[in-house]
């Protein structure tokens, strides 16, 4: 117990422990036939960016090969990356989104 002096328990110590989740970055990967409007679409449906941030992020991906679309818990990056190579597989588009832990 906790050190109640009328309990007869296992002494133990607690200490609140506030364990912060691993966070995921999650990122796009160009490729040469994805539409580059999809890329946008995807970046503001997904990933809850404006415009203009879409068009950044898919302009720095398909410049620079590899871009971060966000930064989130593991569970939340798994479900966007899902929603992503679903979106594009069902659209037949060969964009690919990867996650990796930060
Ligand atoms: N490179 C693609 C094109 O020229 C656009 C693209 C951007 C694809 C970002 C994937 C990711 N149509």
């Amino acid at each position: 117990d906790n050190g109640s002096k009328f309990e007869s328990g296992t002494a133990t110590k607690t200490r609140p422990r506030t364990k912060r989740p691993s966070l995921y970055r999650v990122l796009l990967l160009n490729d040469d036939y994805t539409p580059m409007e999809f890329v946008v679409l995807i970046l503001q449906e997904v990933f809850n960016k404006s415009r203009e941030d879409a068009t950044r992020i898919m302009l720095h991906v398909h410049q620079q090969g590899v871009g971060e679309c966000g930064v989130y818990p593991y569970e939340v990056a798994e479900t966007k990356v899902t929603r992503v190579m679903e979106t594009a597989r069902k659209n037949q588009h060969p964009l690919q989104c990867v996650m990796e832990k930060q």
